[in-house]
């Protein structure tokens, strides 16, 4: 099918859902400016890093200070982004969808900053941290932080309520990302590269359980073969052309 055929085909498609379910990953904020983690970019969060050598716990317990250091410098690259067409086109997709889940992968708050109100964040929220002594978890926008690594009142230290490598999933998020995924009609995959788990099974097991799966991606990711339909694009553009609100 060309692809105007495939775009009007998929743009149909979400008017009729009834249940739709957006599952997120860092290329939907690419184009406000926040660096991806993997990926054709080329300018991946992780270029320099491994992953598991910043964002683990074992990683933090060996040098908080300087795991803060990676997390102070994305708040303040974050702080200056805003949402872009793609984040705008999916709180748009809320209002219209009679039932709508946005399930995140990513960190950054720009889809709540976009206007989405059904929110699970799958992996936390840089905005928040987590006292290792008491254990309150409270919002914190500070920008620059007033000493690294930051402190609770209680004098504990504080770690970013992020759901680092090795540790679980927020369950009652993560329970409710799979029931409305595996109800749904169809499942819009946006800007991840599906390749960490358990969020990259969430449109698998929708997809076999029947759902219409969208992806939009830069390029095929190990979700595209069980895609109903795969757009090769940016996100920025892709979105609000399948949602027909594109200007
Ligand atoms: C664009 C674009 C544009 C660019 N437009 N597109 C099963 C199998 C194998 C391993 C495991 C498994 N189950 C669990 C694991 C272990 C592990 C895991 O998945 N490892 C894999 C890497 C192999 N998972 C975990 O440890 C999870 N915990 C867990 O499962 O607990 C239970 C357990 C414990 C121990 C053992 C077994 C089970 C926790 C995962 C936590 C992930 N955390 C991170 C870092 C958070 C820190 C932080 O943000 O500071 O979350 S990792 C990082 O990857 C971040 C992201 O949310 C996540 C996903 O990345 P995402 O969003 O997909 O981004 P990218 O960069 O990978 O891709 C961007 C995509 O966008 C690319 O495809 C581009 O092409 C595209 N793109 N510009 C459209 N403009
Ligand atoms: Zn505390």
């Amino acid at each position: 099918m060309p692809s105007d055929e495939l775009l009007e085909d998929v743009a149909a498609r979400l008017r009729a859902a009834r249940r739709v379910v957006a599952l997120t990953g860092a290329g939907v904020s690419a184009e406000s400016g926040v660096p991806t983690f993997r990926g054709a970019s080329g300018e991946g969060l992780w270029e320099r890093f491994r992953p598991e050598d910043l964002a683990s716990f074992d990683a933090f317990e060996r040098d908080p200070a300087l795991v803060w250091r990676w997390y102070a410098w994305r708040r303040e690259l974050v702080a200056r982004c805003v949402p872009n067409p793609a984040h705008v086109a999916l709180a748009e997709l809320e209002r219209r969808a009679p039932e709508f889940l946005l399930v995140t992968q990513n960190v950054d708050g720009l889809h709540a900053a976009a206007g989405s109100r059904e929110i699970a964040e799958l992996h936390g929220c840089l905005w928040r941290t987590r006292c290792l002594g008491c254990g309150a978890v409270a919002e914190d926008r500070r920008v620059p932080l007033p000493e690294l690594p930051p402190r609770c009142g209680c004098g504990g230290l504080l770690r970013p309520d992020i759901v680092w490598f090795g540790e679980v999933l927020p369950e009652a998020t993560l329970l409710r990302s799979f029931a409305a995924a595996m109800a749904a009609e169809l499942v819009l995959v946006v800007g991840t590269s599906s390749l960490v788990y358990p969020a990259a099974a969430i449109p698998q097991q929708a997809a076999r359980a029947g759902a219409f799966v969208v992806e939009v991606n830069l390029e095929p990711t190990p979700l595209t073969p069980l895609a109903g339909a795969f757009f090769a694009g940016p996100a920025a553009a892709v979105v609000p052309r399948l949602l027909g609100t594109a200007s």
